[in-house]
């Protein structure tokens, strides 16, 4: 099944983005830290490219530690990685670092003038953490953030500090997924709408995934047995899960619609343990 995502919005937010790219010295790439190879934008990538680039993997409080450790190294050759959670405490000074190590590296490598004040420009596909990102920098809610894609809709400048401004933008995708992975990723992550795909196909890659490498973590959460996840079934399981938490029909059926919702959720939110969707 291919996934097409492409809303009039994101066409003409690539417009801005290219518009602005004169007034921008340097780029920093958030991408989810479940899944860094299909939170990556490969067309939005060859627009700012010639740029000095930074790269931050979001939201590793949601990933599997040992698996970002791979990621980090297998994404050392392309340039700086920082492994990121925007809600902890210290994540304020730690992007700012980061910026300025971009910044100073490229100035070393005289890809960028010595200058009093650095333009950023933050990038990435919908619900990445871009907007969060700002809000952690300023140290207050200045850009609005939700657990959806398409929430920023205009690119928008915020001073961070006497030498730093920081271009908040909207998420982009491209227009094709060529990959099935790749979509499935970013709808289980939230970074397109679910209905792109069939939420049925989507709780069946998502329990697929879990039972065959976060069994564990799928048993403790939903008290599931051992029969339970005897199955090649995903919708099976959905259904015992249904079932442990009582959700039935009024016929007495299991709601498997409510269950597929409470899953997403809780996987969403981080209650099913640190999961990464995807391995270099
Ligand atoms: N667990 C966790 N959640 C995060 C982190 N950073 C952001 N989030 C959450 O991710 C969701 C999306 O954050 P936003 O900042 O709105 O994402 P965005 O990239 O600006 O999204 P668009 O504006 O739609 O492109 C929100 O619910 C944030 O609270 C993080 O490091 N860890
Ligand atoms: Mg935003």
């Amino acid at each position: 099944m291919t996934i097409q995502w492409f809303p009039g919005h994101m066409a003409k937010s690539t417009r801005l983005i290219k518009e602005t790219l004169t007034q921008v010295d340097a780029v920093l790439e958030i991408r989810d830290a479940r899944i860094p190879f299909s939170s990556h934008n490969p067309l939005l990538y060859e627009v700012v490219k010639h740029k000095p680039m930074g790269l931050i993997l979001n939201k590793a409080d949601l990933a599997d530690p040992a698996i970002s450790q791979l990621w980090t190294s297998a994404l050392a050759p392309i340039g700086k990685t920082l492994l990121l959670n925007t809600h902890h405490k210290t994540a304020r000074t730690t992007i700012t670092n980061f910026g300025r190590e971009v910044i100073a590296h490229a100035v070393a490598q005289k890809k960028l003038r010595k200058r009093p004040i650095y333009n950023i420009l933050i990038l990435g596909v919908p619900n990445v953490g871009k907007s969060a990102i700002i809000n952690t920098l300023k140290g207050h809610v200045v850009a609005k953030v939700e657990n959806r894609p398409g929430v920023t809709r205009t690119p928008t400048w915020f001073t961070i500090a006497p030498d730093l401004r920081c271009l908040d933008s909207p998420g982009i995708l491209w227009p094709k997924f060529e990959q099935n992975n790749v979509g499935m990723g970013l709808a289980i992550t939230g970074a397109i709408k679910e209905h792109v795909t069939t939420i049925e196909h989507l709780i069946a890659y998502l329990i697929d995934y879990l039972r065959e490498h976060y069994s564990d973590a799928l048993r403790q959460r939903y008290a599931l047995t051992d029969a339970d996840l005897d199955t090649t079934d995903a919708m099976a399981i959905v259904s015992a899960i249904g079932k442990k938490r009582q959700m039935l029909l009024k016929e007495g059926e299991i709601d498997l619609d409510r269950a597929t919702q409470l899953i997403l959720k809780e996987f969403r939110a981080g209650l099913l343990g640190r999961v990464s969707l995807e391995k270099p």
